[in-house]
């Protein structure tokens, strides 16, 4: 009796954690860690990192590593997966939107098939040579000339899902028009949006890792 209760209990947090992860249905409460079919967008998918201002003086802004600073190609978006199974995030889009006028430009489609493993990360570059090891995460870059063109002020940057549904949204026009380096949830997945260097004291970045430089 005292086991069957147990179980119930177990179902129960099990069920509550899969509504806070967007939805409580019953492939949920099974863990079924082979389901890459969510078409619905993003059980618990959500962005931990955006860098929209690279700063411009010397290499402080190399987020991508090459050597070169460049306002676009150095910037990026990094996406957590902290959903119950791995996702297929293929089809998903990047666009960013003036607000202004909402107008919105496609800056990057996943290619298709691309699996975030569950408590994984990938990272989206605006453009240039990928140079590091981005903590083993999947790395992409745009082929837009202009990147992610990702504006300091006056915009904000969408992901869409296969079936074009909004599902995240990062504004940066919220915050600092100019703060030269990145912002990152503080701490990583379940904090609040801070500059990075306020959560690492040396790095202005921290594309596919933690702000402390480990892996996900
Ligand atoms: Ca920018
Ligand atoms: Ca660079
Ligand atoms: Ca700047
Ligand atoms: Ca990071």
């Amino acid at each position: 009796m005292k086991n069957s209760f147990g179980h119930l209990l177990l179902l129960c947090c099990i069920c509550s954690l899969a509504i806070w992860a967007g939805g409580c249905k019953t492939e949920d409460v099974t863990l079924d860690t082979t389901d890459l079919t969510d078409t619905t967008g993003a059980r618990g998918l959500l962005i931990n990192e955006v860098n929209y201002d690279p700063s411009n003086v010397g290499l402080q802004g190399d987020a991508n590593g090459d050597g070169v600073y460049d306002q676009f190609q150095d910037e990026f978006i990094e996406i957590y997966n902290g959903g119950l199974t791995d996702l297929n995030i293929g089809g998903y889009t990047i666009k960013d939107s003036i607000i202004i006028d909402k107008s919105a430009t496609v800056r990057f489609i996943f290619p298709p098939n691309t699996i975030i493993p569950k408590g994984k990360v990938c990272v989206v570059f605006g453009g240039g040579t990928l140079t590091g090891t981005f903590g083993g995460s999947q790395t992409f870059v745009s082929s837009d000339p202009e990147g992610l063109s990702m504006g300091n002020s006056g915009e904000i940057i969408n992901v869409y899902n296969r079936a074009g549904t909004l599902i995240l949204s990062f504004n940066s026009d919220a915050l600092s028009n100019n703060p030269n380096e990145s912002y990152t949830l503080n701490p990583d997945i379940i904090g609040i949006f801070v500059q990075h260097l306020d959560a690492s004291p040396t790095k202005y970045f921290s594309p596919g890792t933690k702000v402390n430089g480990e892996s996900f």
